[in-house]
Formats: C-alpha cells, sequence, structure tokens
C-alpha cells in the first residue's frame, strides 16, 4: 500500500521516463538522418533502457494497487545542431531526471514510505551511471571538435552499445528481469 500522493507522483514519474524515451528515439532518427548508424544505435538502445525505467514504475505502482493514469507526452525536438548539441541536449535532460527522482525520494522519505524508498534506489544508482557516461561521450566530442575523421571513429565504438534491458513486457517487467 501507498499513499495517493505517492502514486500520483510515481505517475508522473512513468511519464518523463516515456518522454526520455520519446526523446531518444527522435535523436536516434536524426542520427540515422544525418549518417551516424552508430549514434542511432546507442539513442535506440537508451530508447529501451527508458522503457524498462518507465515499466518497472507501472508495474511498481500496480503492485502497491494503485491505478496506473497515462498522460499525453510532449513532442519531443526533431532536430539537433549536432552530435555534441544531442548529447548536451541528453544530459540536461538526465539531470533534470536525477532532480526529478530525488524529490521522490524526498517525498517517500516525509511519508516514511519504506517501500518506495528502497524501489527509488535503483533509480538513484541509475542515474548516476546515466549522467557519468553522457559526460564521457560529451569529452570525447569536445576532443574531437570539428575533425570528421574522429566522428566517425566514435560513431564507430557507439555502434557496439546492446541492449542489455529486457524489452517485452508481456508477462510482467520483474519476471522480464529474472
Ligand atoms: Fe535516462 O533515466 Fe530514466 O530514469
Amino acid at each position: 500500500m501507498i499513499k495517493t500522493e505517492m502514486a500520483a507522483a510515481l505517475n508522473e514519474q512513468i511519464n518523463k521516463e516515456m518522454y526520455s524515451a520519446y526523446l531518444y528515439m527522435s535523436m536516434s532518427a536524426y542520427s540515422n538522418k544525418i549518417g551516424l548508424k552508430g549514434f542511432a544505435n546507442w539513442f535506440m538502445v537508451q530508447y529501451h533502457e527508458e522503457m524498462y525505467h518507465a515499466m518497472k514504475l507501472y508495474e511498481y505502482v500496480q503492485r502497491q494497487g494503485e491505478d496506473v493514469k497515462l498522460e499525453a507526452l510532449a513532442t519531443p525536438p526533431a532536430s539537433f545542431e549536432s552530435a555534441l548539441d544531442m548529447f548536451t541536449q541528453t544530459l540536461t535532460h538526465e539531470r533534470y531526471i536525477t532532480q526529478s527522482i530525488n524529490d521522490l525520494m524526498d517525498l517517500a522519505q516525509s511519508l516514511k514510505d519504506h517501500a518506495t524508498q528502497i524501489f527509488l534506489e535503483w533509480y538513484v544508482t541509475e542515474q548516476v551511471e546515466e549522467e557519468e557516461n553522457d559526460n564521457d561521450i560529451i569529452q570525447q566530442l569536445n576532443l574531437i571538435g570539428s575533425n570528421p575523421h574522429g566522428l566517425l571513429m566514435l560513431d564507430r565504438d557507439l555502434s557496439s552499445r546492446m541492449t542489455t534491458v529486457p524489452t517485452d513486457f508481456s508477462k510482467g517487467v520483474e519476471a522480464a528481469a529474472a
């Protein structure tokens, strides 16, 4: 059992995670359009990660006996100035998500909701990794500058990223992750 206020905040987070998936899907499409297939791969893997983040919340809200309430998604940008622009926007967005997770944790603590605090710990750790990944790629892009050869080398590197999260949730999220 969780409080209605907690369930509402978790439902809002589902929307934020779904928007993250939408944003990275759009970045993947744009990368493809400009011939950066490796970047397109990286962002599509990230799309799957975000869907998993959303689905974990979706399942948790239901397991706690509350209703999932899905809202409309905002429209993500469809074009970007450069690969660096995409990753700068990604980092800005992830920092916003980190703040949102921290706010959820504060709420769970203020409500003495121990189960939700434990559930959210996974997201707290995940956000450290997400920001670190984005920072690493931004550093590489800054080193590359306007060198097309360097950009193509990074593109090849990013093409090796694999999806490691579950993508089929028909039997439940926890079951898919087991
Ligand atoms: Fe990109 O992070 Fe979700 O939570």
